[in-house]
C-alpha cells in the first residue's frame, strides 16, 4: 500500500519549492471539499523498485486553531484522513517562528519528520543548529534539507518512509508547565476510548482552550466537557490570562528554551530571536 505523507509548514518555508522538487510532474491539482482552497496531490519520483509514496502538500499556515480556512482545512485533513507521517517543513532561519506549529503537528498524534529547509542559508547567516540534539529534546527526526538546490530530498522522503513503517509510535510529549500538563492529563484521561491513544492529547489541549469546532466535532461525554471547564477556568485564574493565551505561552516558553540550547547565531552568543 502507498504510503501518505502531508507536507506542512508555514508560508514561505519552500513547501511548493519541495512539492514541485519531489513530484515533478506527477501532480493533481483540485480543491479541498467544500472550499476554494487549492490541494496538490503528486506521486514522489525516483522511488523505482521502492514503495509508492503520495505526498499531500497541506495550504501554508502558522497554527492549527480554527480561524482560517487554510488552517481548518489542514488540521481537519490530519485528524480525519490519517496520513502516515507529517513532514514538516521548517525554515531554518526562521526556526522559533516556524517551531509554533511543529508543536501542534506533534500534538496531533501522527509521527512527525522536520525537513530543516533553507539550510543552505545557514552558514550564510552565521546561524549554527545543533540538529542532533533538537532532534532529540523534541523527539522526531530532523533531516537538513535545501529544497531549492534539491539536497536532502531523498533522505527526508526515505526516513518518513521509515517512520510511516514502524509499528508503534511515540505518543506526543509534555511541554507545558505542570499545572498545564496536569489539566492536560486529567481531561486525557477521561476522554472515550473512540479516540485513539496517539490523538487524545490532541483533543484534550483543544476541549481546554474551548475550540468550538473541535468541541462540536464529537459528541464528548458531559464529564469530559464539565472537567476541562473546570480546569479552563481554574488556570485562567491562577494565570490571570484566557486559556487560548495561556497555550500560546506555554508553546512558545517551550520552544524558546529549545532554541536557546541548540541554535547558536552570530558572535557565539545563544540566542533566541535576534
Ligand atoms: C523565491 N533554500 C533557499 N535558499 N531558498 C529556498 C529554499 C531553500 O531550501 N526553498 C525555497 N526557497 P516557496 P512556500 C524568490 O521565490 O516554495 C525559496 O510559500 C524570488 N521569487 O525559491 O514558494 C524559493 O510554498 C525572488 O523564493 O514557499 C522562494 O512555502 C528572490 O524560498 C521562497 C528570492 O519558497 C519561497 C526568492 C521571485
Amino acid at each position: 500500500m502507498a504510503v501518505k505523507i502531508a507536507l506542512a509548514g508555514n508560508p514561505n518555508c519552500g513547501k511548493t519549492t519541495m512539492f514541485n522538487a519531489l513530484t515533478g510532474a506527477n501532480q493533481y491539482v483540485g480543491n479541498w471539499p467544500g472550499v476554494t482552497v487549492e490541494k496538490k496531490e503528486g506521486k514522489v519520483k525516483s522511488r523505482k523498485g521502492k514503495e509508492e509514496v503520495i505526498v499531500t502538500d497541506l495550504p501554508g499556515i502558522y497554527s492549527l486553531s480554527p480561524y482560517t480556512l487554510e488552517e481548518v482545512v489542514s488540521r481537519d485533513y490530519l485528524l480525519n484522513e490519517d496520513p502516515d507521517v507529517i513532514i514538516d517543513l521548517v525554515d531554518a532561519t526562521n526556526i522559533e517562528r516556524n517551531l509554533y506549529l511543529t508543536t501542534q503537528l506533534i500534538e496531533t498524534g501522527i509521527p512527525v519528520v522536520i525537513a530543516l529547509n533553507m539550510s543552505d542559508l545557514l552558514a550564510k547567516n552565521n546561524i549554527k543548529i545543533d540538529v542532533k540534539r533538537l532532534s532529540m529534546l523534541i523527539g522526531c527526526p530532523i533531516i537538513e534539507t535545501s529544497a531549492l538546490k534539491g539536497t536532502g530530498l531523498n533522505e527526508v522522503i526515505d526516513e518518513a518512509v521509515k517512520v510511516a513503517k514502524k509499528s508503534e509510535h511515540k505518543l506526543p510529549g509534555e511541554i507545558f508547565e505542570e499545572d498545564i500538563e496536569k489539566a492536560v492529563s486529567d481531561v486525557q484521561g477521561m476522554l472515550p476510548d473512540s479516540i485513539s491513544e496517539n490523538k487524545k492529547r490532541w483533543y484534550a489541549v483543544k476541549l481546554l482552550e474551548r475550540d468550538s469546532k473541535v468541541k462540536e466535532s464529537k459528541k464528548f461525554p458531559h464529564a469530559v466537557l464539565n472537567q476541562a471547564e473546570t480546569e479552563a477556568k481554574e488556570l485562567e485564574k491562577v494565570h490571570d490570562d484566557d486559556m487560548e493565551s495561556i497555550i500560546t505561552d506555554g508553546r512558545y516558553n517551550y520552544i524558546q528554551k529549545l532554541v536557546a540550547s541548540t541554535v547558536k547565531k552570530a558572535k557565539g552568543q545563544l540566542t533566541v530571536s535576534d
